[in-house]
């Protein structure tokens, strides 16, 4: 399907969340799933099926550049872009300059910031939040195959009979593939899930280990021994393709000698450890996936090693069923590892140390100004920036002001900076805080381009929506800088599909067999062909007959791009996690995401539904922590670490490990006080990928004892709490409803509510009730028969009644009239509340599902024909089972809190 901007024709496009890479089909008010894209088959999940009420609304944008914060023209801006840049070059050098880029831009954008970056303005310093996502995956295919390569295909996930998830949470991170996983279940299909915590993707697991964090290398170089001892190896293979086999065997052995020790490091049961050997020992299929749980520590790339060495020790590469697989988070990470926006990486899988690869960059962006070899990876970026080396930075596309590690030392950096552009499409975010020039980019449906999945197939994203006057996409923008700079021919595109053909073109030029990444086919599409192209699974080679054909799977017969054609397997040894707990710190900080948010907040904290399934910043504590620490089940606690505090809602569960919380990454400054997770977690990275730690810091926790806690219902349009309130709480965040916003509010000491609600609304109430010896205070603002503000405070959250009637009041007229002591009671009588959303597609609560448990629905399909939960995308079934085991589970201590 082809375009058709805001017609009832839906647009074929593709879902800009994670990197499953879904096919949509979109238009203004409603997207449904793309039954003819291979990745989805039509399925979408809760965040894809809400994508119309993500599509950033007018208010949270700007129609203009802005210049020292002050509207601009795109000339003025552009111009200003342009000349800090020649500045900086001229006073300082190139090197004085950096990208800061993100794997949720289009190929297309990406391909035009890199060229810019390290072809014309000559810098090296081009990197990308990829680095904290996916660089350790990227560094151990290098160190393995000799290229950056996934071997396998989403289908491998299906045909494995051994599917192996270390370090990830599919069920809540790639939900659609997690579909595809379970709907291929089947006798005889096992699951091991290797995660220090159980999640909801633990529900499919046959054996999930629990493992210490950090240890995944010393399981799977215990694997590695175990299969050689019980001859379990494939010698063929071995032989054939590949090299390194002893000496990978014999730095296994150092730590990793029999199960014994590799269960007494994991602190796993050796039982455990040696059915997960035994199973992987005699299934041929085994798929190995993973993700951050791998890649985010200080041995992400020794982690990844660790696993592909035993898939090539077993000949399981790139066979059907049969392969290592790293799921890839965003949207396109994989664009971006093809474009080369790794600060170590030239362009089009070349490095600065390929042979020659300078030489032939050169040649064809005909430059004379190329980088000379590797720029700063993010986190010695922002250092660079902190140290005043660089003078202009430009963010496009991330949001590293929430999310890079030790952030208040990256505030600073920014704080810092002589100038700082931000390009993105919604205007008020952490990062754009600090932006001395900001550019409006064009969002997702209002964009043109191409994306790459997980199983490096590329799709079309497509414009279904009118370009706004005054934004402008990233390529243009970028090109108009370029062209600014004086380099007319060399950004003269047009339009996506220039920079496309260029980009594939470049993957062929000089590229004799050497690089895998080869999309040359499609070099000489037309714009037609571009328009309608179809996801396309690289490397693309061209047959007899002309067609173009694609490659599911890759190196199952060898023919790896080394210079012996073998792969390596690498030699890895345990490392400990950089910062180990200690007094004063004593408990792991273990960072993630959740099912229905993305990111840092700044698109899908724009839809109430999303917001439903967890409507606070949480610390997830195992109860004996929780006694410990005096800690109470939903009330308030710190966790304070070495550079930074996080302040969140206790949830006890036995899903934690003693001695580790999890806490989410998505609450920005926008929306609470202080739930930065990056805050919590230090700049340690891998020696090798330069990826952080992010899923290992260290804090202590304390309950803080709020002296009362408070609920406020403001109009929906208003999103900044009034800053008499901000500056008087201990703790605030921000939750939008669907039809108001509401903020959760609590303080240490005493306030003075009738003098706060004075300050912030120039008035009394026109409803007050107050009870002094409770704590209790509630006051209701009413202007021309509408509400202004509600504001409910108790002593203990657990007295605060919900908030749902409340919120429909804001959406109607007179409410006071017909209701007005109800508002006070905050209900009437025939709301029931709905308690913690589940089912985000059909707005259905874990209380209703609980009554229907009761009235005889016992099974997920019953609740699903009663109440409609779980039915469409079917992301909310492992809380739905949970639901129904703790229905029927004997009174005790939750052993399932996460639902
Ligand atoms: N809903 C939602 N989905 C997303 C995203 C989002 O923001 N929201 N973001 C996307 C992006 S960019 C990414 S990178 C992916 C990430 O996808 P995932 O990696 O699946 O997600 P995370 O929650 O970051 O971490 C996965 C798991 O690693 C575990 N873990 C922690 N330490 C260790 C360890 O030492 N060993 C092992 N084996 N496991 C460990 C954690 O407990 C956690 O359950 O998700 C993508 N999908
Ligand atoms: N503690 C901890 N920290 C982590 C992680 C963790 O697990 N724990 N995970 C890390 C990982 S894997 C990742 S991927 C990062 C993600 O972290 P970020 O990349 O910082 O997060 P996003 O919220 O996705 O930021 C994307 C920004 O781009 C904007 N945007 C969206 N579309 C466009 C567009 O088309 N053009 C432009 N110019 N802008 C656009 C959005 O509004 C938003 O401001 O976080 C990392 N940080
Ligand atoms: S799984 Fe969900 S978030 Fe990921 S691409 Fe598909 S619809 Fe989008
Ligand atoms: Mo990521």
């Amino acid at each position: 399907m082809s375009r058709h901007p805001n017609t009832s024709i839906p647009t074929a496009t593709t879902c800009p969340y994670c990197g499953v890479g879904c096919g949509v089909l979109a238009r203004a008010d409603g997207v449904e799933g793309d039954r003819q894209h291979p990745a989805n088959q039509g399925r979408l999940c809760v965040k894809g099926s809400a994508l119309h009420e993500t599509l950033v609304p007018s208010g949270e944008r700007t129609f203009s550049p802005r210049v020292d914060g002050r509207d601009a023209s795109w000339e003025q801006a552009i111009g200003r872009v342009a000349s800090a840049i020649t500045d900086a070059v001229r006073e300082h050098g190139p090197g004085s300059v950096a990208l800061y880029l993100s794997g949720q831009l289009l190929t297309e954008d990406y391909y035009v910031a890199n060229k810019l970056a390290k072809g014309f303005i000559g810098t090296p310093h081009v990197d990308t939040n990829s680095r904290l996502c996916m660089s350790s995956a990227v560094a151990a295919h290098k160190r393995a195959f000799g290229e950056d390569c996934v071997p396998g295909c989403y289908e491998d996930l299906e045909l494995a009979d051994l599917l192996v998830l270390a370090g990830s949470n599919a069920a809540w991170a790639h939900p659609v593939l997690y579909q595809r996983m379970k709907a291929a279940q089947r006798d005889g299909r096992m699951v091991v899930v290797i995660d220090p915590r159980e999640t909801a993707t633990s529900e499919l697991a046959d054996l999930h280990l629990k493992l210490r964090p950090g240890t995944d290398t010393l399981l799977f170089n215990g694997l590695l021994v175990w299969l050689h001892d019980r001859k379990a190896l494939d010698a063929h293979y071995l032989k054939q393709h590949c090299t390194g086999l002893e000496s990978a065997l014999k730095a296994a052995r150092l730590s990793a000698p029999d199960t014994k020790a590799v269960a007494h490091g994991c602190d796993l049961a050796v039982e455990d450890v040696e059915t997960f050997y035994r199973w992987f020992a005699k299934t041929g299929r085994t798929v190995t996936a993973f993700s951050q749980g791998i890649n985010q520590s200080v041995a992400g790339t020794d982690k990844g090693n660790a696993i592909i060495n035993c898939h090539l020790a077993t000949g399981r590469v790139g066979k059907p069923g049969a392969s290592p697989f790293s799921l890839t988070g965003q949207p396109n990470a994989m664009g971006g590892r093809e474009v080369g926006g790794l600060a170590n990486t030239l362009a089009a899988h070349m490095e600065y140390d390929t042979p020659g690869a300078r030489q032939l960059m050169a040649e064809f962006w005909q430059t004379e100004q190329l980088a000379g070899g590797p720029g700063h990876k993010a986190v010695d970026l922002f250092e660079a920036v902190h140290r005043g080396e660089i003078k202009v930075l430009w963010v496009m596309g991330t949001n590293p002001a929430v999310s890079l590690p030790d952030n208040a030392r990256v505030r600073e950096a920014l704080a810092r900076c002589e100038t700082v552009v931000v390009s993105d499409c919604v205007s008020a975010t952490d990062t754009t805080a600090f932006a001395d020039i900001l550019l409006p980019a064009a969002g997702w449906g209002e964009k043109d381009g191409t994306v790459t999945n997980s199983e490096r197939r590329i799709s079309r994203q497509r414009r279904f929506l009118p370009l706004p006057a005054g934004v402008k996409p990233d390529w243009q923008i970028i090109s108009e800088v370029g062209q600014a700079l004086g380099h007319t021919g060399a950004f003269a595109y047009r339009k996506p599909a220039d920079i496309f053909r260029e980009h594939a073109a470049l993957s062929g030029y000089g590229n004799t067999g050497t690089r895998v990444f080869n999309i040359t086919a499609l070099a000489q599409l037309t714009d037609a062909d571009y328009e309608q192209m179809k996801p396309v699974q690289w490397p693309l080679t061209i047959g007899e007959s002309g067609a173009v054909r694609q490659t599911p799977r890759l190196f199952s017969a060898g023919g790896f791009p080394t210079s012996d054609g073998r792969a390596r397997l690498i030699p890895v040894t345990m490392q400990a996690a950089g910062q180990q707990p200690e007094q004063r710190y004593p408990l792991v900080v273990n960072s993630g995401r959740i099912r229905d948010q993305w990111h840092t907040m700044t698109r899908t904290g724009l839809a109430s539904k999303l917001f439903a399934h967890r409507d606070e910043p949480f610390i997830e504590v195992h109860p004996a922590d929780m006694t410990d620490a005096r800690l109470e089940e939903g009330g308030l606690a710190m966790l304070t670490g070495p550079s930074g505090r996080f302040v969140g809602r206790v949830r006890g569960t036995t899903n934690q490990r003693q001695g580790e919380v999890f806490v989410p990454i998505h609450w920005n400054r926008q929306f609470a006080s202080s739930a930065l997770a990056s805050d919590l977690i230090a700049s340690t990275v891998d020696p090798i990928s330069g990826q952080p730690e992010s899923k290992h810091g260290i804090a202590a926790v304390t309950p803080l004892k709020a002296e009362w806690q408070a609920r406020l219902l403001l109009p929906q349009q208003q999103t900044v709490l009034p800053t008499p309130m901000a500056s008087n709480f201990d703790y605030w965040s921000r939750q939008v409803l669907p039809n108001s916003t509401g903020w959760w509010l609590a303080g240490r000491h005493r306030a003075d509510w009738s003098e706060l609600g004075w300050q912030c609304f120039g008035r009394e109430p026109e409803l007050l009730m107050e009870d002094d010896a409770s704590g209790r205070f509630r006051a209701v603002w009413l202007k021309d028969d509408r509400l202004e503000a509600v504001l409910m405070v108790e002593s203990e959250a657990g007295s605060m009644p919900g908030v749902e009637w409340l919120d429909q009041c804001f959406a109607q007229t007179g409410p006071a009239l017909e209701h007005r002591w109800s508002l006070l009671a905050a209900g009437s009588a025939d709301i029931e509340p709905a308690g913690a959303l589940v089912c985000s597609c059909f707005q259905v609560g874990e209380n209703a599902i609980m009554r229907a448990i009761e009235a005889g629905c016992h099974s997920v399909e019953a609740l699903g024909k009663t109440l409609k939960c779980g039915s469409n995308c079917g992301s909310c079934l492992p809380e739905v089972q949970a639901l129904l085991a703790s229905a029927t589970e004997p009174e005790g201590l939750p052993t399932d809190l996460s639902a």
